[in-house]
């Protein structure tokens, strides 16, 4: 039986949920508590020594990072196959892995962060504050969170997230004029890997992002009719989270708007 500690909200484990939807693989879930930064307690770095969710755990042996455990599920399940077509066709895949992994989930968690983790640390004495960041084992991610606590939705991590989100948008409505998916016409990996980030826009209620792409308009609907992505992502969201995360989303917009308009 295959373990996952995950949480809800965070992107990198939806898109691994997506992977065990599509393949309909048996799990369990542990979730992690990230607000209390559970994910730093030495029995979870033992099984991440990066300090982060997701983790896949299968016969004993852990797994870490997202786009790897997807892969690993790949070749441990191969049917249905998310990893098809000509050998350029799986290059382009596993280039939006990558997008994903440098550009895009740093981004995310640069708007997603100040609006759900930072109100909960701000509850804390700024000594506790200090403590629990000063834990973060990777430097870009630390020095990342300490701007966003300190700044929150003014940090200049916010306005390149906008930028990232605006490009990726960008180039996938050019990907998607002349085939379905990312990747090929082949529903894959990178549409599994790419929808979390899409679900972050919607459930701020951010559609607006998107909303002068229409190939990406179209493929955000036909990811979030997928039965992988409801049973994966849309469940976690009842309808009260679904409304305080909108309220969230909509304080947020003025600023991100700014940004987005200054982009365009
Ligand atoms: N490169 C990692 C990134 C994982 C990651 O950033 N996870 C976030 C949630 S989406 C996390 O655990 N954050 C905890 C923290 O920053 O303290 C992956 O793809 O698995």
């Amino acid at each position: 039986m295959i373990t996952l500690y995950t949480h809800p909200m965070s992107p990198c484990a939806q898109k691994v949920r997506i992977v065990l939807a599509e393949k309909r693989v048996a799990w369990e879930p542990k979730l992690i508590n990230l607000q209390q930064k559970e994910n730093l307690q030495a029995w979870y770095l033992k099984l991440n020594p990066l300090g982060v969710v997701p983790t896949l755990v299968e016969g004993g042996q852990p797994v870490i990072e997202s786009s790897i455990i997807c892969e690993y599920l790949e070749d441990c399940y191969p049917t249905p196959s998310l990893r098809q077509g000509t050998p350029h066709q799986i290059a382009q895949m596993r280039l939006w892995l990558k997008h994903i992994d440098i550009k895009l989930h740093p981004s995310c968690g640069a708007l997603q962060w100040p609006l759900i983790m930072r109100p909960a640390l701000l509850e804390k004495t700024s000594e506790e504050q200090q403590s629990l960041i000063s834990q973060v084992i990777e430097k870009p991610r630390r020095e990342r969170q300490r701007r966003l606590l300190d700044m929150g939705l003014n940090a200049p991590d916010v306005v390149d997230a906008v930028r990232t989100y605006a490009f990726t948008i960008e180039q996938m409505e050019e990907a998607l004029q002349s085939q379905k998916w990312l990747a090929g016409d082949h529903f894959s990996l990178a549409d599994c890997a790419m929808a979390p980030y899409f679900q972050t826009l919607l459930q701020f209620g951010w559609a607006a992002f998107f909303a002068a792409s229409p190939k990406v308009e179209q493929w955000v609907k036909q990811v979030c009719e997928r039965p992988s992505f409801i049973s994966a992502v849309s469940a976690d969201f009842p309808e009260d989270t679904c409304r305080e995360l909108l309220l969230l989303g909509a304080d947020a917009w003025p600023i991100i708007e700014q940004h987005l308009q200054e982009e365009k």
